[in-house]
Parts: structure tokens; C-alpha cells; sequence
């Protein structure tokens, strides 16, 4: 049982319907779930793609890491999502921000994730659901990163009702 942050993405599609069917997949494997507001955020990376929302999700794993990635991975197949150019579009992008105290890296995954403390479409949503929380090999807590980040080309567009499925 560990608390856990991640993050979701869409850019391609009905976004909101994909972050929301993202939420009650991620509940058969976490308990305890709590969800950010959506934010409508500026390509970062590959410019030339339609606009993302993003938001994040905090909760309380049954599962250990590996059994966490590969749930997240079948979500985002599951939404259509399907090999494609990195930082490119995707119908469904989730990102383990963090898994506990661990820091972890394999070939194809660190943990915490590797630019979270770059980047304000992360750090908008985590300030949301763990402000005052400094993850492992950060310089400071999510709040005062994602101040030094600013809110530029990040908007919130929807309430985190919005995530849940009985609207
Ligand atoms: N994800 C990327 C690349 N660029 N830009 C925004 N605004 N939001 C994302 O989630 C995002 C991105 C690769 O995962
Ligand atoms: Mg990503
Ligand atoms: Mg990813």
C-alpha cells in the first residue's frame, strides 16, 4: 500500500472522455483516489500538435511499481493509443510521477519521473493534490517548483468533478 502521483495527458480525441475513462481504470488498482483540476496546456516538446489537458491523480497502490507501469500502458492502449514519434501526439499519456519513497530506473521508466520538476503542465495538478509534498531527489516541495515554473501556456479548463464518472 503506497501513495502514488500520476500524471495524464490527451491531446488527441474527446480528451476530457479519455482522462475520465483513464480515472476509473486506474481505480481497480488504486485506493483512495483523489483527482486534479483539468488544465489545458501548450505542447511542450513537439509544438506542431493540437493543445493537451492535463491533470493528476493521487492514490493509494495495491499493486508494486511494475504491475502499476503495465496497468498505466494497457489504459493507454485501451484508449487507442498506439506506438508514435516521442513527446508526439497521444490519446492517453500516464506518467508515474512517483511511487512512494522509490526511486527507481530501467531502461524504459525512472521514478520519479524523469522531467516533473521542469514542466508546469505536471506541476499545476500536483500542486493541487500534494503541495506541500518534496519527492524523492527534488530540490524543494511540488508548490515552490511549480512557482519557479510558472503557469505560463497552462489554463485550468475543468473542475476535478469533471474526472468522475457519475456526473
Ligand atoms: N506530454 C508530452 C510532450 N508534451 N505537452 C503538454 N502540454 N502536455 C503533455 O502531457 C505533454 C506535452 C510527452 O509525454
Ligand atoms: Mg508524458
Ligand atoms: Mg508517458
Amino acid at each position: 500500500m503506497t501513495d502514488v502521483l500520476i500524471g495524464l495527458g490527451s491531446n488527441v480525441g474527446d480528451r476530457l472522455l479519455n482522462l475520465r475513462t483513464a480515472v476509473a481504470g486506474l481505480r481497480v488498482v488504486l485506493r483512495k483516489v483523489e483527482v486534479s483540476y483539468v488544465y489545458e496546456t501548450t505542447p511542450l516538446g513537439v509544438l506542431d500538435q493540437p493543445p493537451f489537458l492535463n491533470a493528476a491523480v493521487r492514490g493509494v497502490s495495491r499493486v508494486g511499481p511494475q504491475r502499476l507501469f503495465f496497468w498505466a500502458k494497457s489504459l493507454e492502449s485501451g484508449a487507442g493509443r498506439r506506438p508514435g514519434a516521442r513527446l508526439g501526439p497521444r490519446q492517453l499519456d500516464l506518467d508515474i510521477i512517483a511511487f512512494g519513497d522509490l526511486v527507481a530506473e530501467t531502461p524504459r521508466v525512472r521514478i520519479p519521473h524523469v522531467a516533473f520538476a521542469e514542466r508546469g503542465f505536471v506541476l499545476a495538478p500536483l500542486a493541487d493534490l500534494a503541495p506541500d509534498l518534496t519527492l524523492p531527489g527534488a530540490s524543494a516541495p511540488i508548490r515552490v517548483l511549480a512557482a519557479r515554473v510558472g503557469r505560463s501556456g497552462v489554463e485550468r479548463a475543468n473542475p476535478p468533478s469533471s474526472l468522475l464518472a457519475s456526473r
